[in-house]
């Protein structure tokens, strides 16, 4: 990633970052909001609302429209993160380098703010998004909060985690594990630019390529998260590494070798810059995501 490129980047995290601090204030009962506030600002790379801020950029010109939903989706991967972390699901005492959220609030605040944030995500939207003649289409934002709902919910976000949980210590099928990843971690990816492709009022040529786009980068990620779990240590990574093999889970890795699975991320992540550069989506930005997910394995 060129220095030009790296300074987009680090513009776009920063915006993000005080837009969250500021959409979500301390108040009454403090202990829920700084619990919510604990994971929410606890770092992280904010890949998905960056996606969100640029695809509506390449496809209208700004992204200052985009600003609530991109802050939203980041809400909800939050969410899902505090849930996926408790006792009950994968159990890990460590996310983004820090203590997970249940190991310093306990588990019915994390339980709960991971419910608040679920809810207080859709709020921000319908809030924060200006909507009037020359803003944003109510209808618009009605499309944007049905992409927001169905991605969260048990068609998508839940399902995928279900099956995954369901498959731990089971031989599961290469069509399984491509449900589980496609679920769990590749409907944010899609949600982010999609909703960031709904929100420029784009057309549907376009929007189908981001989402295609999208399909490939989420795949490759989270094929690119197994490999790392294999490859890195708990500095690296923020969280727990070794944590598949020991939960019994079946990954990419355990179908196709490490060597294999990196070559599918690079040609996910080359086939997802193809696309763009055939639909004339001319965005450094989402390039350097695909191509980012492509070094962070070799
Ligand atoms: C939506 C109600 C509801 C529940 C969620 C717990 C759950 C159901 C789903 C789990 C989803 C999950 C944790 C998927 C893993 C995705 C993944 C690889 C996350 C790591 O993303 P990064 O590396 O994290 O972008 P940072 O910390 O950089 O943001």
């Amino acid at each position: 990633m060129n220095d030009d490129i790296k300074k987009q980047f680090e513009e776009y995290k920063k915006l993000v970052e005080k837009k969250l601090d500021e959409f979500i204030p301390i108040q009454y009962p403090e202990k829920i909001w700084e619990s919510m506030r604990y994971s929410v600002l606890a770092g992280g790379k904010r890949l998905r609302p960056i996606l969100t801020l640029e695809t509506c950029k390449v496809l209208s010109g700004s992204y200052e429209k985009a600003i609530p939903t991109a802050c939203a989706i980041e809400m909800l991967h939050s969410q899902s993160l505090i849930h996926d972390d408790l006792p009950c699901m994968d159990n890990d005492d460590y996310r983004r380098g820090k203590l997970t959220n249940h190991k310093v609030f306990g588990e019915s605040t994390a339980v709960l703010a991971g419910d608040a944030l679920l809810s207080f995500a859709p709020q921000i939207i319908i809030q924060k998004t200006k909507c009037g003649e020359n803003e944003v289409k109510y209808e618009t934002l009605l499309k944007v909060l049905e992409e927001f709902t169905v991605a969260a919910g048990a068609e998508k976000l839940i399902a995928g985690q279900v099956v995954d949980i369901d498959s731990e210590g089971k031989q599961i099928s290469k069509e399984t594990l491509k449900f589980i990843h496609e679920n769990k971690t590749g409907a944010l990816f899609k949600l982010s630019v999609r909703a960031g492709a709904i929100l420029a009022e784009t057309d549907e040529e376009k929007l189908n390529a981001v989402t295609k786009y999208a399909e490939k980068i989420g795949l490759a990620f989270q094929i690119m998260d197994d490999i790392l779990d294999v490859t890195s240590t708990l500095e690296e990574l923020g969280k727990t590494p070794g944590k598949d093999e020991k939960e019994g889970k079946v990954t990419y890795i355990s179908f196709y070798g490490l060597e294999e699975s990196k070559k599918q991320v690079s040609s996910l992540c080359t086939e997802a810059c193809d696309i763009l550069e055939k639909h004339g989506i001319k965005s450094d930005i989402l390039k350097a995501v695909a191509n980012s997910i492509k070094e962070r394995v070799n």
